[in-house]
C-alpha cells in the first residue's frame, strides 16, 4: 500500500443520554475521524478515542489532531505499507499518544483488509461469527432509575451489567442491584476513584459475586492493585493502567489484576492489541473489550477484535442505538438476545455513511 492522502475529519454527536463516570458527565460526544486513501483509490477508516478533555487518560481530540497532523501522518505518507503491523514500529520511537497512532493504525488496517477483500476479523485471526456484549451504564441520580435502567437492558437481552461506581455511590447501589437482580452478570467500574485506604469498603464488595471490579485504583498503578488484589476476592480488571503489552507482561507477573479490558485506542491500535491477547491467553488471563463511547467506525474495529478467542468475556460494545440517534456507518450496529452478528464483507464491513459523515463533521482537512 502506498497512501496518497488522509482526511482527518472533527465531528460532534449529540449522546441520546449523558454518561456519568467517577469523573465527569459526557452529553456531547467530540472526536477525530481518520480516512486514509491509496493509490488505488481505497479508502479505509479509524476513529480516535480521546475525549475533548484529558480526564480518562493525558490525550485530548486535539492533542490527537497534533499528533496525526504533525509526526503520524507524515510517517504514513512517506513510504509504502507493506503490512499495518510495520505502523507499530514505525511510531514506537514516539512515547505514548497511543489514541492517536490507533486512529490511522485502524485506518490501515481497515484499508489492508478492503485490498485483501477480507473482514478485518477474518484477517487478524478471529473466528467467531457472534460476539456476546454487555451494557455500561453510567452514575444515575437515583438507585431507582438505576434499577429500572437495568430492568430495560435485561430485557433487551445484555447478558453483563457493568455499573459505574464512586465513592457514596458503590456498595448500597450493588447490593439493591443484587437484591433485584440475583442471578445477572454484573461487574463495577470505579475509574480510579479509590485509593488503598478503600480496601475495607472495597471488600464489602465481595459478596455480591461480582465478575469483577474494573480499575478501583489510580490510573498509573499496578503495585497498589496487586495488594488490593490480595485482599479481594472478586477479580480486579485493569483498564486505565494498561498501555502496551510490556505493562500487561508486568501487571501478570505482579498479580496486580486477573483480568484486562481491551481498549484498542489505550494502547496503540489493533496490533498492540493482538500482542496483549496473545500474552494474556498463554497467562489464562481473560480479556474483555472496553468501550470509549464510539460512534459506528471506533465500534466497527471492537467488533472485529471482539472475535479473537480469548475475548471470553462480553464486553461493552453496546448497539448504536445505545448512544446515537443516527450512526455514521450502515447499517447500524444492532444486537439481539445479547449477540452481535459479525459483518463478512471486506475491511470493517459496515460502509461508512458520507452524508451522515458531513452532517456531523465542523471541519476537515486533506495531507498529502
Ligand atoms: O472506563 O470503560 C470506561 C466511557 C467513557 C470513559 C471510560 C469508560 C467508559 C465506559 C463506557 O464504561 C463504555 C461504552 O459504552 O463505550
Ligand atoms: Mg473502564
Amino acid at each position: 500500500m502506498k497512501l496518497d492522502r488522509v482526511v482527518l475529519r472533527h465531528l460532534q454527536m449529540e449522546m441520546k443520554s449523558p454518561f456519568a463516570t467517577s469523573f465527569g458527565t459526557f452529553k456531547t460526544k467530540e472526536f477525530i475521524l481518520v480516512e486514509a486513501i491509496d493509490e488505488d483509490g481505497v479508502s479505509g477508516w479509524g476513529e480516535a478515542t480521546a475525549f475533548d478533555a484529558p480526564w480518562y487518560n493525558e490525550e485530548t481530540v486535539k492533542t490527537n489532531w497534533h499528533m496525526l497532523e504533525d509526526f503520524l501522518i507524515p510517517l504514513s505518507l512517506k513510504e509504502k505499507i507493506q503490512h499495518p503491523n510495520e505502523l507499530n514500529e514505525r511510531f514506537a520511537f514516539i512515547r505514548k499518544n497511543n489514541m492517536a497512532k490507533a486512529a490511522i493504525e485502524g485506518a490501515v488496517w481497515d484499508l489492508y483488509a478492503k485490498k485483501q477483500q477480507q473482514p478485518l476479523s477474518k484477517l487478524i485471526g478471529g473466528k467467531k461469527k457472534e460476539i456476546e456484549v454487555g451494557i455500561s451504564i453510567g452514575i444515575q441520580k437515583n438507585v431507582d432509575e438505576l434499577l429500572s435502567l437495568i430492568d430495560g437492558y435485561v430485557a433487551e437481552g445484555y447478558r453483563r451489567m457493568k455499573v459505574k461506581i464512586k465513592p457514596g455511590w458503590d456498595v448500597d447501589v450493588i447490593a439493591a442491584i443484587r437484591n433485584k437482580f440475583p442471578d445477572i452478570q454484573l461487574m463495577a467500574d470505579a475509574n480510579s476513584a479509590y485509593t488503598l485506604a478503600d480496601i475495607d469498603l472495597l471488600k464489602q464488595l465481595d459478596p455480591f459475586n461480582l465478575t469483577m471490579i474494573e480499575q478501583p485504583l489510580a490510573s498509573d498503578d499496578i503495585i497498589d492493585h496487586a495488594t488490593l488484589q490480595k485482599h479481594v476476592k472478586t477479580p480486579i480488571c485493569l483498564d486505565e493502567s494498561i498501555h502496551s503489552v510490556e505493562d500487561t507482561r508486568k501487571a501478570i507477573q505482579l498479580g496486580s489484576c486477573g483480568i484486562i479490558n481491551i481498549k484498542i485506542g489505550r494502547v496503540g491500535g489493533i496490533t498492540e492489541s493482538i500482542k496483549i491477547h496473545d500474552l494474556c491467553k498463554e497467562h489464562g488471563i481473560p480479556v474483555w473489550c472496553g468501550g470509549m463511547l464510539e460512534a459506528g467506525v471506533g465500534r466497527a474495529h471492537n467488533i472485529a477484535i471482539t472475535t479473537l478467542d480469548q475475548f471470553i468475556l462480553p464486553g461493552d460494545t453496546a448497539a448504536s442505538s445505545r448512544y446515537w440517534e443516527r450512526d455514521i456507518i450502515d447499517p447500524e450496529v444492532t444486537m439481539k438476545d445479547g449477540i452481535i452478528t459479525v459483518p463478512d464483507a471486506p475491511g470493517i464491513g459496515y460502509k461508512v455513511n458520507r452524508q451522515v459523515v458531513d452532517q456531523y463533521t465542523t471541519y476537515s482537512k486533506t495531507y498529502r
